[in-house]
């Protein structure tokens, strides 16, 4: 039975400026691996230094190419689900509505979100790690990972690795969204990596209510406003469905 207190409905139903950060929660009812699931089995005996820093690239290139390729293989395969849809329809519900993720997987851009803030990259796109400059194309070879078609550079997954500078718009856009909305709705992230985990922290500086969607306690629990305790492809949807359903009462009372 999915709870939602009244007054956070109202809250929401009332509000003109919204802001959301995703994290792996809300793609993990897709079968998308969270980043920490996503080192189990064959990649369990390899730790984030090796699989996500420029370092453990540099010294086994072939290695990390491959776990982004299982990756990338997984997420093919996968589908956006109610969570996903339910922050598009949110769209429309707000004045002013901005979606912040630091999921690669582009599921919120699959289920119809526009303007998707993406802090992380984005695991389908490649850049070449010597100049930095995204590439689409590169010549078949048997090299792995591919070559960079202008320096013979290695291709890397346009992500950010842990020690890398965030995409800069990205990040002030996300930090002004956080800064100036009513409501911050943090989804299905452990609240545990910097600079996105401290995005709501900004947001409650500010004087928004932090509302926390999660499975689990999280450090921002202690902060939250509202924590709800679920699943986010459940609990989305119920939210939707509760604000619209307030909307038009408060539509057909002042009629
Ligand atoms: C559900 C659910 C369901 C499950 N419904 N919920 C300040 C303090 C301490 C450390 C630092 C700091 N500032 C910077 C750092 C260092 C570091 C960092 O934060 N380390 C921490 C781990 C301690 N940060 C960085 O290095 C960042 N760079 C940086 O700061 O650069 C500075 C710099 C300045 C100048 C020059 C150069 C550099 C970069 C961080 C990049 C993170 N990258 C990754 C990999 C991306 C590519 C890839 O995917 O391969 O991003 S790491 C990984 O963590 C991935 C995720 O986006 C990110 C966040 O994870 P997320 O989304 O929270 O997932 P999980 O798995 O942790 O949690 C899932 C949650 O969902 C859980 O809570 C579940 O309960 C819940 N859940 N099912 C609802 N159905």
């Amino acid at each position: 039975m999915l709870t939602i207190p009244d007054s956070l409905i109202t809250r929401l139903a009332e509000a003109k400026t919204v802001t959301v950060l995703t994290g792996a929660g809300i793609s993990a009812e897709s079968g998308v691996p969270t980043f920490r699931d996503a080192q189990s089995g064959l990649w369990a005996r390899y730790d984030p230094h090796q699989l996500a820093t420029a370092e453990g690239f540099a010294s086994n290139p072939k290695l990390v190419w491959e776990w982004y390729e299982w990756r990338r293989q997984i997420i093919s395969k996968v589908r956006p689900n109610p969570g996903h849809v339910a922050l598009a329809e949110m769209e429309r519900l707000f004045p002013k509505y901005s979606l912040i993720t630091q999921n690669v997987d582009a599921l919120h851009e699959r289920s119809g979100s526009k303007d998707v803030i993406e802090l992380h990259g984005n695991i389908h796109r490649n850049k070449c790690f010597v100049e930095g400059i995204v590439i689409d194309s590169w010549p078949s070879d048997d090299s792995v990972p591919p070559r960079c078609p202008r320096c013979s550079g290695w291709l890397r997954p346009d992500v950010v690795w842990f020690g890398e500078s965030l995409p800069l718009a990205a990040l002030a856009h996300a930090e002004l969204s956080a800064m100036t909305c009513e409501v911050f709705l943090s989804v299905g992230t452990s609240s545990q990596v910097h600079p996105a985990a401290g995005l709501a922290d900004a947001a409650k500086a500010a004087g928004a209510v932090i509302v926390e969607i999660n499975l689990e306690k999280t450090p921002l629990t202690k902060t939250a406003d509202y924590s709800l305790r679920g699943k986010a492809g459940e609990l989305l949807p119920a939210l939707v469905t509760a604000i619209g359903s307030q909307s038009a009462e408060r539509k057909t009372g002042s009629e």
